[in-house]
């Protein structure tokens, strides 16, 4: 069986794509989640005992470690079926999509980082953060209307929705301002058993990552913290 390491499910957005992929394709898999460490050195030593680069997600399959997101949907994608779209069109927009996600909207992820129990308010919406959610709302748009919906390259869930799932988060968080179309998407994903049962375990964890604590409070105002205690 496949083992998936992950770190924190409250901040954890890489960690999440594969999870959410795994699930929504039912393919079984052993879950492996090592808490961050506050000192980044002392994560990256213990992180290395399961993943080359220190980072998560790592997938295990028997003797092969498949060490990063992107590579981990296109091993699944080698092994079992609709891990990608099954038509070549959304196929190939899907991989786009998910690419861009995985090396671009960067203002979108350092300045609302992922922290599903919190809710924040945000001290400003600069002209990157404004350009990424203008280009998030164009590719959703997009997907939506050229495949047909619900799912953002036709009528499955697959992996460009796994790549886009920590944004949903990020869109409840930060209350971002975006149109019904893009909303209505995010709260979709959120509705789905496999993000619902995420959330759940998110906000049952009591670690706390004050790296990642300090970086949301950076960029806005905490106004609630749902998590346990
Ligand atoms: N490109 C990698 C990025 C992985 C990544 O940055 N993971 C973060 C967790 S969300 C991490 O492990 N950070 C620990 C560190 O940088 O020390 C992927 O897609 O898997």
């Amino acid at each position: 069986m496949y083992a998936l390491h992950i770190a924190n499910k409250n901040y954890s957005s890489w960690s999440l794509r594969p999870w959410v992929l795994l699930h929504e394709r039912g393919i079984a898999f052993e879950e492996r989640l090592t808490p961050f460490a506050a000192d980044r050195i002392a994560n990256r030593a213990a992180f290395r005992a399961f993943s080359p680069s220190g980072k998560v997600p790592s997938l295990e399959d028997g003797g092969t470690v498949v060490w990063d997101s992107l590579a981990i949907a296109e091993y699944l994608a080698e092994r079992h079926p609709g891990v990608w779209p099954d038509d070549s069109r959304a196929r190939a927009w899907a991989r786009c999509a998910a690419a861009e996600m995985h090396a671009g909207f960067t203002a979108l992820r350092s300045q609302c980082s992922m922290s599903c129990g919190v809710r924040v308010r945000l001290h400003r919406l600069d002209a990157d953060l404004k350009g990424d959610l203008e280009r998030l709302e164009e590719l959703w748009g997009q997907g939506l209307q050229r495949f047909g919906g619900p799912h953002l390259a036709g009528a499955a869930f697959t992996a460009v929705d796994a790549f886009f799932a920590p944004v949903a988060f990020r869109i409840q968080t930060y209350d971002l301002p975006l149109g019904a179309a893009a909303r209505g998407y995010a709260a979709r994903l959120l509705e789905r058993p496999s993000l619902r049962r995420w959330y759940q375990e998110a906000l049952a964890e009591t670690w706390r990552d004050q790296p990642h604590d300090q970086e949301i409070r950076g960029h806005g105002e905490v106004i609630a913290d749902l998590r346990a205690s």
